[in-house]
């Protein structure tokens, strides 16, 4: 068995690689934002902790509920927070990288289902280690949290400015 055992590792270094390293990640506190039923788009927070020795990189996301899915930073241009996509989101060994409302986020474009309060989407994490996490993020109504000026320039920052980038011409 030992050269099919070989040539599997070949083909499917990535089903290799998840199976051997998903425990040195941790991924926690997530949760996506509830969006009203017209909305194309949504973004999801989390925090990841590379628990290994290595480090890595999140490189992409995917989900059964969204067309596409980005990984998204903000920048300031003048008054204005924009959004812009990143190619990937370095997390260092023994580090903790934090995606969260008003920073770097996952952004979930052409929802292909509703993304109501107390629902729930799945989304999956794809390391630069070929590692693959599945992640169940709750969905909530950030709109009942404590306002603050970070919180008040993502809420507009989700409810207009997203649905009017042009997404589908972004180049790949
Ligand atoms: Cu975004």
């Amino acid at each position: 068995m030992k050269p099919l055992a070989a040539i599997f590792a070949i083909v499917f270094p990535a089903m290799t690689s998840m199976a051997l390293k998903a425990a040195d990640v941790e991924i926690k506190d997530q949760y996506a934002r509830a969006v009203p039923a017209v909305s194309k788009n949504s973004a999801a927070f989390l925090t990841i902790t590379n628990k290994g020795k290595q480090d890595i990189k999140l490189v992409s996301a995917d989900s059964a509920s969204a067309a596409r899915v980005e990984l998204h930073g903000h920048k300031h241009e003048g008054n204005m927070m924009k959004m812009f996509e990143l190619e990937d989101i370095d997390i260092p060994a023994g580090k903790t990288e934090s995606l969260k409302s008003g920073g770097n986020h996952i952004m979930l474009m052409g929802l292909k289902r509703p993304m109501e309060a107390g629902g729930e989407v799945d989304i999956t994490l794809h390391f630069s280690d070929g590692d693959a996490v599945d992640v169940k993020v709750p969905v909530k109504d950030l709109r009942q949290q404590t306002k603050d000026a970070a919180h008040d320039s993502a809420m507009k920052h989700g409810e207009m400015n997203h649905g009017s980038m042009d997404h589908g011409s972004m180049d790949h």
